[in-house]
């Protein structure tokens, strides 16, 4: 089985910690191998951010696809593209943040994200109220350090420890969601050092697409996630124009079968 973690940002350094934490729980037989994007922000803390990470993301979806990947994870939390995977991938596509909060409702009542920078803040709100059932995520806080810093900065999980333990105070929570992708390689000593359950995504998702793709199931080509329209694309992204839409068979972006 091969399963693709796709970072959606285009830092490389960030990948390999992603790839490493993803493959620590995968288990025999599952090959996983760390993709990073090829165009796009360095880092995802924006609303313009995350849009213009997604077009580096399909890309990575539709190599994936020609190479005959089983399955993906988009690797940050804002789970930019996932929808839009999707409509792309013949396999299941799971987002670091949907995968950590539906595991985090079940195994405790009410979970804390902790996440990077305030402004991210929204975000993860929204996908709360998609991913998870009412006024089971408690709270999002930010320790309001960059993205890029989490692999640098060693006083980096202290405050994240402090401030998850101040959450599940604060919030009456009682299990913790990591709020970003570089924060994987923290949840062994945020868990040991609080005593609740510590969710990383990228582990979660990892071992959700596992599972999806062992019993045998894809994401459903009928309606809103079969192939996307063939139209005219122009300009920039005219290379993510599907197939057959200028009268040839060359396209950037799809694999999909329609069912
Ligand atoms: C993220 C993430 O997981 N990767 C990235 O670049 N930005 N999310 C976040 N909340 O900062």
């Amino acid at each position: 089985m091969r399963i693709r973690v796709v970072n959606p940002n285009t830092t490389a350094s960030m990948t390999r910690l992603i790839e490493a934490s993803a493959r620590a729980v995968a288990g025999p037989g599952v090959l996983v191998e760390g993709v990073t994007s090829s165009m796009g922000p360095a880092s995802i803390e924006s609303h313009y951010d995350e849009a213009l990470a997604v077009p580096g993301l399909l890309a990575a979806i539709s190599a994936g696809e020609r190479d005959g990947v089983d399955g993906y994870v988009v690797a940050c939390f804002g789970d930019p593209g996932v929808d839009a995977a999707r409509e792309i991938a013949a396999g299941p596509v799971v987002g670091i943040a949907e995968a950590a909060m539906h595991a985090a409702t079940m195994v405790g009542r009410g979970f804390s994200v902790v996440t990077t920078l305030s402004r991210t803040r929204g975000r993860a709100l929204d996908l709360a109220v998609r991913h998870a059932p009412a006024g089971a995520c408690r709270g999002v806080w930010a320790c309001d350090i960059p993205v890029l810093d989490l692999e640098r900065d060693p006083s980096v999980l202290p405050r994240v420890i402090a401030l998850a333990a101040e959450a599940l105070d604060r919030d009456g929570s009682d299990v913790i969601v990591l709020g970003c992708a570089g924060m994987a390689a923290f949840c062994p000593e945020v868990s040991a050092a609080l005593g609740v359950p510590v969710i990383d995504g990228v582990t979660a998702a990892t071992l959700l697409v596992k599972s999806l793709i062992t019993l045998g199931l894809r994401t459903s080509g009928r309606d809103e996630y079969a192939p996307p329209p063939v139209k005219r694309y122009s300009g920039i992204l005219a290379a993510f124009m599907q197939p057959g839409a200028d009268g040839s068979r060359q396209g950037g972006v799809t694999a999909k079968e329609d069912s």
